[in-house]
């Protein structure tokens, strides 16, 4: 007998309602294939409603003439009640995405601390006054909320993702339609009774859930969205922001990536190696900023291949609630195949096959999306496993022996989010940060992250920022007002520019 499987409603107006259309989908486990819930899927109708309803939010004084103190205050109880929640909204991560649970967990745990940081701007975000070069003129600024925001979310880090724009939008006055992935809902879902909780007005928060090709379309093509902050692939980017293009919104976007991991020949190798597992078997390299293409240096390319091949082989694969697991199973069918295919053409152009490229042989995972972390060598930069991002555990090596032909190569990608080298030289470190061309450059380190420190890609990685100050400047908008105090009457055919 078939189980009947829990259902969420929509998060519209403050209140819960199931789609208009009656209309549900299923959302599937990653460790055995089997759906475990099912979340609305809203139409245009819903996300109408949704919209609405953020509009009508950002009129209502509730909203609107809250001090920017009690907004801060407001956003940072929202934290805290993320922070007492922690392990209920991981283990619900976790088994929407397959992502180990401990990254989940401190994923989760974070987010109180970034609900402080943007609830801590609320009252220190403003404008200036402009000298002009008119006696009796002031000109001053005003920083304002830019208005409808839509939220669209990708399933590797659901909250994290969401909450990095959620949270300088609302501390600024934006309101808010969230879309989640199809494939993750359950905690954004779970996330709003928490909004409910804190005492936001009505209409401030809202979440609609569906496929990308129906509920995130007619979101991201509605006329009544101000801006839209946009996490995915990069072909669904520009999809995005063509629907955008319509109603002249802007949009943030941060999309794929095919970061350049290299390491130098004065490295050390053994933290080199480490950081390149860290770079791209961590999350099972699905993960943006997957530093998914590695040069090393021929003089230590031996050496540092060796190391990581040794501990690829080492890495624990298995399930992502096991806190010895080091690599869960891929977050969606999809993506085992996208996986799978991509190894076919590694090899189908010449690459060879050091380590991995098949699903474990463990009897236990057969029925979850799992597959081994794998390193291709003798990579050129024109075969497809180096050119697209494959958004899976797999690296392609390639070596070199000139620092300006690397440069070259490695900036050789229409992507440009993230890029990491490993030296003792902090000249040709800082040559490599001021010659590459990515978003963040790390040095002897890979995959840190602030919520104080911004991010966001160049080239077809995208443009907009997340984190730090920046963020509020993405979410806000600039006035200018001018006010003639002289008391003068002007020539009126003559434009004051005197
Ligand atoms: O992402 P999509 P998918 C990359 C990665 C992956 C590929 C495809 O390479 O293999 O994208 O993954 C919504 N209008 N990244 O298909 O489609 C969708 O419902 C409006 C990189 O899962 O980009 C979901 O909420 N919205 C990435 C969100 O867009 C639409 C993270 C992301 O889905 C839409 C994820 C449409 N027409 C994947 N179509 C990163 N930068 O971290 C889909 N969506």
């Amino acid at each position: 007998m078939a189980r009947k499987l829990e259902r969420y409603s929509l998060f519209i107006g403050g209140k819960w309602s199931p789609p208009l259309s009656g209309r549900y989908l299923p959302s599937y486990e990653p460790t055995s294939g089997e759906p475990w819930y099912e979340l609305p899927d809203a139409d245009s109708a819903d996300v109408n409603l949704a919209v609405e309803a953020a509009r009508s939010a950002l009129r209502d004084p509730a909203w609107r003439r809250l001090t920017q103190t009690a907004r801060g205050k407001l956003v940072h109880r929202l934290g805290s009640l993320i922070g007492a929640q922690v392990d209920r909204l991981a283990e619900t991560e976790t088994r929407d995405n397959g992502k180990l649970l401990r990254e989940m967990r401190a994923q989760v745990a974070y987010l109180p601390d970034v609900y402080a940081y943007f609830a801590g701007i609320a009252d220190k975000f403003h404008g200036e006054v402009v000298p002009i070069n008119k006696p009796d003129m002031l000109n001053y600024t005003v920083r304002e909320p830019i208005g409808v925001v839509a939220i669209i979310v990708p399933w590797n880090s659901p909250l994290l993702l969401m909450s990095s724009v959620l949270a300088p939008c609302l501390a600024i006055g934006n309101t808010v339609v969230v879309k989640p992935s199809e494939h993750t809902s359950a905690s954004a879902l779970e996330f709003a009774g928490l909004v409910e909780q804190a005492g936001f007005p009505p209409g401030v928060v809202n979440i609609v859930t569906g496929y990308g090709e129906s509920t995130g379309e007619a979101l991201s093509a509605h006329p009544g969205v101000d801006k839209i902050a946009f996490t995915g692939g990069t072909e669904t980017g520009r999809r995005v922001a063509a629907n955008a293009a319509t109603h002249l919104a802007p949009c943030a976007m941060e999309l794929g990536g095919k970061s350049p991991h290299v390491v130098l020949e004065d490295a050390d190798p053994a933290r080199a190696a480490n950081g390149i597992v860290a770079g791209v078997f961590a999350a099972g390299g699905q993960t943006c900023v997957a530093g998914s293409r590695c040069f090393l240096h021929e003089k230590i390319y031996d050496d540092v291949l060796e190391r990581l091949i040794a501990r690829a082989k080492r890495v624990r694969i298995g399930p992502p609630s096991d806190p010895e697991t080091e690599l869960g199973p891929l977050a969606l069918k999809a993506q085992l195949e996208k996986v799978q295919a991509y190894v076919a053409y590694g090899r189908e152009d010449g690459a060879e096959l050091v380590c991995g490229g098949t699903q474990p042989s463990d009897p236990g995972l057969r029925s979850g999306w799992y597959f081994e972390p794998t390193i291709f060598t003798g990579v050129e930069n024109h075969m497809r496993i180096a050119r697209d991002e494959i958004f899976g555990p797999v690296v392609s090596v390639m070596s070199f022996n000139d620092e300006s032909a690397l440069v070259e190569q490695a900036n050789d990608t229409r992507y440009g989010l993230a890029a990491g080298v490993w030296t003792q030289d902090i000249d040709r470190a800082m040559r490599f940060a001021r010659d590459i061309d990515a978003g963040t450059i790390w040095v002897n380190t890979y995959r840190t992250s602030s919520f104080m420190s911004p991010v966001g890609g160049f080239k077809e990685s995208g443009y907009g920022k997340h984190n730090g100050f920046e963020a509020i400047r993405e979410y806000s908008r600039l006035k200018s007002v001018v006010i003639d105090y002289s008391g003068q009457t002007q020539d009126p055919f003559v434009m004051r520019i005197k």
